[in-house]
């Protein structure tokens, strides 16, 4: 268990954030002060859904950590989503209580009032050395929310000994030891950020610098200082961090390269690794990236090792973990490290399970170079910028636009996003215009930036099937070049 064993590097330095570093003694402190405050007066908060709305570094993760001292069940929100999709979260999980950060505390305060919950802000004084029991490994932990083919997001519960299996299964794979630093520049609500590059840390005594968000040049001075020892991200990321480097001058070239070859290890998942993106990060860098797959409900399950990297390729099954391909193609996946539940979702849960398989949705072949994956088995799934969104959800919004008739969305392959979403638009009257600028400006209000449109297509009718359904394949068609009417 995590808590058990952060007393075991007190003296060592557990995170960095724009406050400077914070030693493992002094998150545990922060994390049990938190933890009274959340347990006060005396209630037992075993079970209950307590919302997350923290910056990274310190508040996030002395949050999370008081969460679990108290036998809770954290639910991480992302501050940067509008409004609508973080009530959708705290009401669909029913959380008690929201844990803020003091320069998130306005929005918290809306959120945690329409739904009817207590509010902590986070109290940098607040600290406690009363130690407390740590809950039990099969006791809920987490809920992480994750598009589906149906409808609204829905929450992946993982329990304690769920993570505890995903974090020694990559302590174990990637050969983290006590002296790695990383830089986290993912967003905490999905397990990449959150797991790989946040507890992991904390699993093994080494540290994660958390600067808040992604900025090219600050990760790539970042890897020139020399501090860092590895670096994790999703594929838009290293496509960034190249176009940062072509733009760079010649002097701040070599720099970044030379300091970036000194780091240890660098892993790339979350979507498909373009194999020219790996071939321009190794001439850059040396780096041959580590590719692996993972997913929300499973954590990390296959993985390229450290000594045998395949481009194109997601190595094999992390330690525990076993796989194999259905009659379909799809890849299937059992172990200790999948996820307990959906959150509420009982037909949801026992139909993605064929016996104690896990069915993913993902298409892959097994060969010499280990697993490939072909793609999703749903084209309604689209991945974007490493984010996982529902293209029935987008439509089902934009449904609600006062001059859409009608609206089909599809995910474009697109070189730096991996897929982008464009939404094909019937109008209520044929004579309106849309532009994107204006449609984007509508979903921002309601969706987070991953699922907005930044393609846009209006036509007289959708293509349909003898049955009348909207044929995805063929939307997606209408958007081959030229395309007269896309923003
Ligand atoms: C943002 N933009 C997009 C976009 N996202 N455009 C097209 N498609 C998208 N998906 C646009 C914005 O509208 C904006 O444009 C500009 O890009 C900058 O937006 P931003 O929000 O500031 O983006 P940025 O911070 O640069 O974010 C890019 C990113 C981010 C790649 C860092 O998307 C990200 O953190 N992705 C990681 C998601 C993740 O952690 N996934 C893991 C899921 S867990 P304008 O015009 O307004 O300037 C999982 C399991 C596993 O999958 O295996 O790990
Ligand atoms: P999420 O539900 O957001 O956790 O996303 C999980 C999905 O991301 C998987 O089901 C895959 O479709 C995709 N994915 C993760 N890693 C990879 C990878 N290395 N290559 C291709 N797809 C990936």
């Amino acid at each position: 268990m995590l808590l058990d064993r952060l007393a075991t590097f007190t003296d060592r330095v557990a995170l960095l954030d724009r406050d400077g570093s914070l030693s493992y003694l002094s998150l545990i402190e922060r994390s049990l002060g938190l933890c009274e405050q959340l347990c006060a007066p005396n209630r037992d908060r075993h079970g209950e859904r307590i919302a997350i709305l923290c910056q990274p570094g310190r508040d996030f993760t002395s949050a999370i950590l008081a969460v679990w001292w108290a036998g809770a069940i954290a639910v991480p929100l992302h501050p940067d989503h509008p409004a609508p999709e973080l009530a959708y979260v705290i009401s669909d999980s029913r959380c008690s209580t929201v844990i803020a950060s003091a320069s998130l505390e306005g929005l918290a305060v809306s959120l945690a009032t329409a739904a009817d919950c207590r509010l902590i802000v986070t109290d940098a004084l607040a600290r406690s050395t009363a130690p407390r029991p740590s809950p039990a490994d099969s006791d809920d932990a987490l809920i992480i929310y994750t598009s589906g083919t149906t409808g609204r997001p829905k929450g992946v519960v993982h329990t304690h000994s769920s993570l505890a299996a995903q974090m020694s299964g990559m302590a174990d794979a990637w050969r983290w030891t006590a002296d790695d630093r990383i830089l986290c520049v993912l967003p905490l609500h999905h397990v990449h950020g959150l797991v790989n590059v946040t507890l992991t840390p904390l699993w093994v005594g080494a540290h994660c610098e958390s600067p808040g968000s992604f900025d090219a040049i600050r990760v790539w001075d970042r890897m020139a200082s020399g501090d860092l020892t590895l670096f994790m991200a999703v594929p838009t990321v290293y496509s960034r961090l190249i176009s940062a480097w072509e733009a760079a001058d010649t002097s701040t070239r070599t720099r970044w390269s030379d300091g970036a070859r000194r780091l240890r290890l660098m892993v790339s998942g979350s979507a498909a690794l373009p194999v020219s993106v790996l071939e321009r990060w190794q001439e850059l860098t040396g780096h041959v990236l580590l590719e692996r797959y993972g997913m929300t409900e499973l954590g990390m399950a296959l993985s390229n090792t450290i000594d045998q990297r395949t481009p194109g390729h997601v190595g094999w099954p992390f330690p525990g973990v076993e796989a194999k391909i259905d009659e379909e193609g799809q890849l299937l996946i059992r172990g200790p490290q999948v996820f307990d539940r959906y959150w509420n979702r009982p037909e949801e849960t026992s139909s993605s399970f064929v016996d104690d398989w896990f069915c993913t949705g993902d298409v892959a072949v097994l060969d010499e170079g280990g697993y490939r994956l072909l793609g999703r088995a749903s084209i309604d799934i689209l991945k974007t910028g490493g984010e996982k969104v529902s293209a029935l959800e987008i439509e089902e919004t934009f449904r609600e636009h006062p001059g859409i008739a009608e609206c089909a969305v599809v995910g474009l392959d697109d070189p730096e996003w991996g897929q982008r979403v464009a939404i094909a638009i019937v109008a209520k009257d044929s004579d309106a215009e849309f532009t994107i600028t204006e449609l984007r400006d509508w979903g921002r209000e309601r969706l987070s930036t991953p699922k907005i449109p930044s393609r846009l297509l209006l036509v007289e009718d959708l293509p349909r099937n003898a049955m009348g359904k909207v044929v995805k394949t063929d939307v997606v068609a209408l958007f081959q070049p030229p395309v007269g009417a896309s923003g």
